[in-house]
């Protein structure tokens, strides 16, 4: 397919048409924001084309269609990305610059669309550009949050989080589809029974409202839907409570509906057991899989072909409702047998767990499900009874672990949302080679047993339209005067660029490019933060969600004994190094957001002190998100990926630093293990415990031993009781030296001897300059495995069943 993208001329043509018709502006008094939405508009308009086309050839042909379902769509800024994908970068520039406008000005204005909290929404915006650079027909299916994650403040170091407003600053890309718009209904009673049907009635119900957003793959050839769901009240408004005078009365049904749609939960491994979370959760389940099975009806006319038409994945638990709403669709609107409804609805559906820590595993109570949703429980209830009933059938023990609803201190127990998950689903996937080991070995250890081959491995990917070609024009320009273009539709090119790396022109090109993102975060940091840093420095990376098992508390731990180091030593000749770190803490968790104001307190102390100029700086820039990211990860040279081992299910971050030409100092976790079979052991520092070593310290560590036999973490450690860090509040961290002395569960002081010895391997490796251009060259090279359309391949394959719609090149 073809499409006809327009050129420079046709472009400012069509620029200047929205800003005059869309926008009523004229040039000569036309902002930034007009520019930038102008643009999109126009940008939106190339899309539309390939966008009608691959939904037309995929009704035209009965095309297998995939459903990603994902509470959190991490989407960042999309112009920049789709003038890229759509080849129009040279156009736009020269059409904006024609009419008077700067195309980077115009791009940075956007405002992120934060509408999800890290790895995981974030990952689903990876899929989507892969799905849709491979031609899959897809759909992504979320919720249209009006606020999306907080904007993070420091005040006196301390995080204060604001609203996020990314709606009123101007949201180019959607069509709103009234047609589409479902009712969605909580709460009530089973009304009435025939056999296994049931008429449930809903005491309250909202409106779904759709919000369709294109998703253009790599080079146009193919556009998918991101379709966002708005909750509206049924009625808009009361209109007798208004006649009386009751204003607030009258707004209040507007304000209940609309709540649920409102706020991402600002939350990321951690637990929400409250009941506007799992409304949510069912609001947009439930809307996505009824315009599923609507579509699928229109295209095809019958129930029996969905497993061959439709693959629906859930990321994570929680759209793990779906399973039973599929079921309950089926039988009591569709009047299947319940059997047959489950075998259909196992057909479609397969699940991703992205998290083995036993607190961040969704239950819920069963009482407050019977209350939100009592059908499905009903549903979970007979779906539970029979599992375990064909797995006795087939001479297994039925082990109550096998339980789906577990009894619990709760009346009534809970369900068990992992559980039910993988129950319903076809396969079960795990993020990464050592997640999926693990998730056999310990959280579905007797499912898997009951399900051998069930359990499937895709390792997480990035999409390098983003994370390499879009965030790091230097590189880019390199590696395509280097190898030519294909790397960017197919990433394991990037291996052509092995025996370059042994080219002493092509390394001190690689260093340049890597000088100038390195320049431009200097920059950056100076306009947002007023900070200067030194591009000479080795730049040190920590950026993700603030997570004590992430342990940006070790990281900062190692900056203060460095720091003491320096000042004992200042004549050696140190290695001049600037910590980065970025992230947000959940606003309910309040020791990560205690390790925030130590960050902020340690980074003043060293900052502040004229001994340590020039050789070790603190910056921590407040809030965060992917734009930021898209600075910081192409100017890294070291990136931290130091969880404790068997905690952190992947990390993609890990893989967006290496691929851009940093150098990994990690744990042996998550994805960092298949990064570091990929480069090899002298081209990553791996330090510390590995996952079974950290299962034998845990589940409790009394670091107080280690502390004693650490000195320069006891030197550390004594610092921040006497109040060094807070002298205006010397107790102020009492509580996490407690924890580090009596319950360290996540390890830090038993890591830190070998990573501070490691840093300081790092600190001499990284003086060779040339030399360490030279794996930071050979970790891109490597990097290509790391792509999501080698992810997205594999779910294809192994998951979905699904083939490209387009064959390559057509
Ligand atoms: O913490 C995990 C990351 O390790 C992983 O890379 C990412 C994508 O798979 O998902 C993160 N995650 C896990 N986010 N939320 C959860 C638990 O709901």
């Amino acid at each position: 397919m073809t499409e006809r993208l327009p050129t420079a001329l046709g472009l400012a043509q069509r620029i200047e048409q929205h800003l005059t018709f869309s926008l009523g502006k004229a040039p000569a008094t036309a902002s930034t924001r007009d520019w930038r939405l102008a643009l999109s508009r126009a940008v939106r308009d190339a899309v539309v084309v390939p966008w009608l086309a691959a939904e037309q050839r995929t009704q035209e042909t009965g095309h297998k269609r995939v459903y990603y379902l994902s509470m959190e769509f991490l989407v960042g800024r999309l112009l920049q990305n789709a003038v890229a994908n759509l080849g129009l970068e040279e156009a736009a520039r020269a059409a904006l610059a024609g009419l008077g406008a700067d195309y980077e000005t115009v791009v940075l204005d956007e405002p992120d669309a934060a509408l999800g909290n890290g790895g995981l929404g974030r990952l689903a915006i990876c899929f989507l550009d892969s799905l849709a650079s491979l031609a899959i027909p897809a759909y992504g299916y979320g919720i249209r949050y009006a606020h999306g994650l907080f904007r993070q403040r420091f005040r006196g170091g301390w995080q204060v989080e604001e609203p996020e407003t990314w709606l009123n600053e101007g949201y180019a890309w959607e069509f709103e589809r009234p047609d589409a718009s479902l009712p969605i209904g909580f709460g009530g009673r089973i009304a009435g029974r025939v056999g296994d049907r049931a008429a449930w009635a809903p005491d309250e119900t909202v409106l779904a409202a759709a919000f369709d957003t294109p998703v253009p793959g790599w080079r146009g050839r193919w556009a998918n839907t991101l379709r966002l769901w708005s909750a509206r009240p049924l009625r808009a408004f009361d209109l007798a409570a208004f006649n009386r005078g009751d204003f607030v009365g009258a707004a209040a049904p507007e304000v209940l509906a609309e709540t649920i749609s409102r706020v991402l939960y600002p939350d990321d491994s951690t637990p929400q057991g409250r009941e506007l979370r799992l409304k949510q959760e069912y609001f947009f389940t439930a809307a996505s899989i009824r315009d599923i099975l609507r579509r699928h009806l229109a295209e095809h006319g019958d129930l029996a072909s969905l497993p061959d038409k439709v693959a629906i994945q859930l990321n994570d638990t929680h759209p793990a409702i779906a399973g039973p709403e599929l079921v309950r669709l089926l039988v009591d609107e569709h009047r299947l047998a319940f059997h047959e409804a489950w075998q259909t609805a196992r057909g479609c559906l397969s699940y991703t767990n992205h998290t083995l820590l036993p607190e961040a595993l969704e239950r819920w109570p069963a009482e407050l499900l019977g209350r939100v949703l009592p059908r499905h429980l009903e549903i979970v209830e007979r779906i539970d009874a029979k599992h375990r009933a064909a797995l006795a059938a087939a001479g297994r023990r039925a082990a109550e672990e096998l339980r789906i609803v577990a009894p619990s201190g709760d009346l009534g127990g809970e369900v068990r949302m992992g559980d039910l998950a993988f129950v319903m689903a076809r396969r079960v996937n795990g993020v990464s080679a050592l997640h999926t080991a693990l998730m056999r070995r310990t959280v579905f250890r007797e499912l898997e047993a009951a399900h051998p081959g069930r359990i499937v491995n895709q390792t997480n990917g990035v999409t390098p339209r983003r994370w390499l070609h879009g965030c790091n024009p230097p590189l880019r320009r390199l590696l395509t005067e280097a190898i030519g273009e294909a790397w960017v539709d197919d990433l394991e090119r990037l291996e052509e660029l092995v025996p370059l790396v042994e080219d002493a022109g092509f390394r001190a090109a690689f260093a340049a490019a890597k000088q100038a993102n390195k320049e431009r975060l200097a920059g950056y940091l100076s306009a947002r933060c007023g900070v200067t840093v030194d591009p000479g420095a080795l730049f040190d990376v920590q950026i993700k969600r603030i997570h004590e098992y992430k342990r940006q508390l070790l990281n900062i731990l190692e900056t203060a004994a460095l720091a003491n180091a320096l000042r004992r030593d200042p004549g050696a000749d140190w290695t001049p190094r600037v910590k980065i770190f970025g992230g947000k803490a959940a606003p309910g968790y309040a020791d990560a957001k205690l390790i925030i104001k130590l960050i902020n307190d340690v980074a003043a102390s060293i900052n502040g002190d004229p001994a340590l100029r020039g050789r070790l700086q603190v910056v921590f820039p407040e809030n965060y998100n992917v734009s930021m990211a898209e600075v910081m990860i192409p100017a890294a040279d070291l990136s931290e990926q130091v969880s404790t081992a068997g905690m952190e299910a992947s990390g993609t971050g890990n893989m967006k630093l290496m691929l851009n030409g940093a150098l990994t100092v990690g744990t042996l976790d998550g994805a960092n293990v298949e990064i570091g079979e990929r480069v090899g052991p002298e081209n990553i520092y791996v330090f510390g415990l590995d996952a079974e070593g950290a299962a034998r310290h845990l589940p409790f560590h009394d670091g107080a031993a280690a502390i004693a036999a650490t000195p320069p973490l006891a030197e550390v450690v004594a610092q921040i009781e006497s109040g060094f860090f807070s002298p205006d509040d010397p107790r102020r961290y009492d509580r996490l030296v407690e924890k580090l002395r009596r319950d360290d569960r996540y390890l830090v002081t038993a890591d830190f001897a070998a990573y501070f010895e490691t840093q300081r391997r790092i600190d001499r490796d990284f003086r060779t300059a040339d030399a360490w251009t030279r794996r930071a060259a050979l970790n891109t090279a490597k990097g290509g495995w790391f792509s999501s359309d080698r992810t997205i391949r594999g779910y294809a394959r192994e998951m979905w069943q699904v083939e490209p719609a387009l064959q390559t090149g057509s």
